[in-house]
């Protein structure tokens, strides 16, 4: 059960931050009411939120994710693969060293959280354009000092190893048909998004509820079948940035 997430308001410049989306200029107004009722959701699962403000040289800094990879024993602060982004690092140190020791993951290795998945003790890393071998080597040497496994997934297409798949537990992945027939999959169970839903196979499962943006029908179904308990968000606007719903929130 996850106890605390740690996310960032963005900022009033926050469409100024990267995007290869065609899906127009996002609304600030917009934003906030969806990252408000973001963080509403993961309160009223039961987690506290550390609620930390805007940056206004790092317009994606509330895309939390990508700065740090956090387990119970461990904060790992990455070196982001965007150059606009690397910055973002030393701002979500101070409050993670105050749950956590803290490791960091140092250049010419960059990793980007996203492109992070935990499924159990064993984590998929994903080599992207982002997260380079070296950066997925130097988190696997950490995580294996506290008895996890790791290897690497290469990512073609889409911006992080999380934009197409999800672990929401019970050994079962919410995952794009690109990556459902790679080997480092193959003993999972599977919910297939249909290539038009991709985006909903980013996620979010959060203490036995799976947290997964609205207007995606069809996977929505399929997870009803099979039993899981959804909430649904608005995400468009964080969408036209290319995030999503777990790139906003560190969990732990
Ligand atoms: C970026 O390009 O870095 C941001 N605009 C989007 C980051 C999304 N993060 C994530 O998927 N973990």
């Amino acid at each position: 059960m996850f106890k605390h997430a740690i996310v960032r308001k963005p900022g009033e410049n926050f469409a100024e931050g990267l995007t290869t989306s065609d899906l127009g200029t996002p609304d600030y107004k917009m934003m906030m009411d969806q990252h408000n009722a973001y963080v509403i959701t993961l309160q009223s699962l039961g987690l506290e939120v550390h609620i930390l403000q805007p940056l206004a040289q790092y317009p994606d800094a509330y895309f939390v994710e990508d700065v740090a990879v956090v387990t119970p024993e461990i904060a790992v602060i990455t070196n982001p693969g965007a150059r606009e982004r690397a910055g973002e690092v030393r701002h979500i140190e101070p409050i993670l060293s105050s749950f956590r020791s803290i490791a960091s993951i140092e250049s010419p290795g960059t990793l980007d959280g996203g492109d992070v998945m935990q499924a159990g003790d064993h984590f998929y890393i994903g080599v992207s354009e982002r997260t380079n071998e070296e950066g997925a080597k130097q988190l696997g040497q950490i995580l294996n000092r506290y008895g996890y496994q790791w290897e690497t997934v290469s990512v073609s297409g889409g911006l992080h190893l999380k934009s197409a798949v999800s672990y929401v537990g019970r050994n079962t992945l919410l995952i794009s048909e690109s990556l459902a027939n790679l080997r480092p999959f193959a003993n999972f169970e599977k919910i297939l998004v249909d290539a038009d839903e991709t985006y909903a196979a980013n996620s979010l499962l959060v203490n036995e509820r799976i947290i997964m943006p609205d207007g995606f029908p069809r996977t929505r179904e399929k997870l009803r079948t099979v039993g899981f308990n959804i909430i649904e968000l608005e995400t468009s606007e964080m969408r036209k940035m290319d995030g999503g719903l777990s790139c906003m929130s560190l969990r732990f």
